[in-house]
């Protein structure tokens, strides 16, 4: 009974990671690993995994009228996009090197990362 009810318990964590971990990993979509980051309070999920020697997008939408979001750039990664409301915009992200890259709203306030594994 008390070690049924262990396992149970022991699912259910292991469900929440699984939920959790898929939020930051890529779907495969026409060759690319794909990774949607909402843009609203910051980037979510804050940090995207992506594995080497794949082709490798973002695809940022921004839901919040600030301006501050509304430029998305990297000096590590070298883009710079600007991000309309509400509107998919795909970012090319080089996964030739492993390591972490970082990338910045227009005003460096606010904070996103790429690691290649
Ligand atoms: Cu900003």
């Amino acid at each position: 009974m008390a070690k049924s009810s262990l396992s149970k318990k022991r699912k259910i964590i292991m469900g929440l990671k699984d939920l959790f971990h898929k939020k930051n990993q890529a779907t495969m979509k026409d060759g690319n690993q794909v990774i949607k980051v909402n843009v609203a309070n910051g980037y979510e999920p804050e940090v995207v995994e992506f594995k080497q020697g794949t082709p490798a997008k973002i695809i940022f939408n921004r839901s919040n009228d600030s301006t501050c979001l509304a430029r998305v750039q990297s000096d590590e990664m070298q883009f710079n996009a600007d991000l309309p409301l509400n509107q998919d915009v795909e970012v090319a992200i080089n996964t030739n090197q492993k390591g972490e890259f970082n990338y910045a709203c227009g005003m460096n306030m606010f904070h996103g990362k790429v690691v290649i594994k």
